[in-house]
């Protein structure tokens, strides 16, 4: 095995924010800007929301990965979603990337999902590179926002290095970035020295026997399952047999059929990839989110994905109404329960469980929102069942009862000012996570 070596001509990174801070928007830009999408190709705004439903909300559901090659260098950006419930694919890219680009919009400053993204983020040994984005908007506040945004790092204890952030001034919308607030840029490429500048190249050893770990799931309808990860260690090689050990420590070989990496919003087949590198496997269907790939010479499994537990449970029944069988062609509990589990294998932030009673399944997830968007894909499938009121999910921690907390803005009347503050400071019941920030409820005449 050789020492980890830079490779320089390499950056990982991933771009996180609260949501609508503009992470999908400036992907686009930077697509554009180092000419991945070709001239004559009629590309969507927001082109990696690419999902029916992420184009419908207008909103990024899963974390997706893209390469963009900019003066020899190869960056591998990953965008993630902002919104809460969505929190679960923030956490598991983080590990594959070495630096993050923290947006925040310049005239909203910190939000609650920024402190979530930052405190993930620092806890992998992350530095952010700060992107005051939507400087073009005229009420916005951009020096007090990298104020807030130190205050906020500060906070979370980061190091001297994390706090010594470099930042960038841009407008994902225009296309612009600059390195001075006072300044607009004409083009992005400020960003881009700036990530090449102080992004890391990923320090890696590129010759000792294979590791990889499959950090999402994906499905190609000609070659089946997809493992999408980055290789830790050594070398990949397509037609070459390895072997994948399971998160329950079950051990399978197979033969790698095809590997590929992104360019622009193309999928590229490749006959080889190094350390480093975030790509995607094809040829073994079973397998679950956290598992290793590696060498059979080297069984050394890597520890398992770590996220957040799930907040809210929902029962998925089948549907015994009157009118049930009117719309979809899956109706029974097997058909419902298989799908149930089948989402489970590849979205790690759902927990399913058959319920007590029969044909009940418990669905555990982070948040309403992302429920519903696992019903409206599961409809639209053609599965029909019936769902129950969704509840908190409660957990005892060292005896107390505890109840999950979210940080809550309200921007209210205020005449309303009163009678809110106080339905809030009604929830008593103590939080897991430990309160994480306060409630604010901001008047407005
Ligand atoms: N004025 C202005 N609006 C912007 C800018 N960048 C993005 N927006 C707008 O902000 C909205 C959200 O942009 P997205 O790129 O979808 O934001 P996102 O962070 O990817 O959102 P999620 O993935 O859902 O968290 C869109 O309506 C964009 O047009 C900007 O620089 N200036
Ligand atoms: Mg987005």
């Amino acid at each position: 095995m050789a020492e980890p070596a830079p490779r320089k001509g390499l950056r990982n990174l991933a771009i996180i924010a609260h949501v609508d801070h503009g992470k999908t928007t400036l992907v686009d830009g930077l697509l554009r800007f180092t000419g991945a999408f070709r001239a004559n190709r009629a590309v969507a705004e927001r082109a990696l929301d690419s999902g029916d439903l992420e184009r419908e909300r207008g909103i990024t559901i899963l974390s997706k990965s893209t390469g963009i090659e900019f003066e020899g260098v190869r960056i591998q950006l990953v965008d993630t979603p902002g919104h809460a419930d969505f929190g679960g694919e923030v956490e598991r890219v983080l590990g594959m990337v070495d630096a993050c680009l923290l947006l925040v919009d310049a005239v909203d400053g910190v939000m609650p999902q920024t402190r979530f993204v930052v405190r993930k983020a620092l806890a992998h040994g992350l530095r952010p590179i700060l992107v005051v984005n939507k400087i073009d908007r005229p009420e916005q506040r951009a020096a007090a926002v990298v104020d807030e945004v130190f205050d906020l790092l500060a906070e979370l204890e980061a190091d001297d290095h994390q706090l010594d952030f470099p930042v960038v001034y841009a407008s994902a919308r225009d296309a612009v970035a600059s390195l001075d607030p006072e300044q607009r840029g004409t083009d992005l490429r400020p960003l881009l020295d700036t990530i090449i500048e102080h992004a890391p190249a990923p320090c890696v050893d590129t010759e000792g026997p294979v590791r990889f770990q499959a950090v999402t799931l994906g499905y190609d309808p000609f070659v089946g399952r997809l493992l999408i990860g980055r290789v830790e260690r050594g070398a990949l090689r397509r037609g070459e047999t390895v072997l994948r050990i399971g998160v329950d420590g079950s051990r399978e070989s197979f033969r790698i059929t095809k590997l590929f990496g992104t360019q622009g919003l193309d999928r590229v087949e490749l006959e080889e990839a190094y350390a480093g590198d975030i790509v995607m496997i094809a040829g073994v269907d079973t397998v679950e989110v956290g598992d290793t790939i590696c060498a059979p010479s080297a069984p050394e499994p890597l520890p398992p994905v770590q996220i957040d537990p799930p907040t809210i449970r929902v029962h998925f029944l089948v549907n015994t109404s009157p009118f049930a069988g009117r719309e979809g062609r899956f109706l029974t509990s097997r058909q419902l329960g298989e799908r149930l589990e089948r989402e489970a294998l590849g979205n790690v932030s759902i927990e399913v469980c058959e319920a007590g009673a029969r044909d009940i399944f418990d669905v555990a997830g982070r948040g309403e929102l992302q429920i519903a968007i696992l019903i409206e894909t599961l409809r639209r499938e053609g599965y029909e069942f019936a769902v129950s009121r969704p509840e908190i999910i409660r957990r005892k921690i060292e005896g107390v009862d505890c109840e999950p907390v979210e940080d809550v803005v309200a921007d209210v009347r205020a005449a309303s000012c009163a009678p809110c503050s106080a339905k809030v400071s009604g929830w008593s019941s103590p939080t897991w996570p430990p309160a994480a920030g306060s409630s604010a409820i901001a008047a407005s005449s």
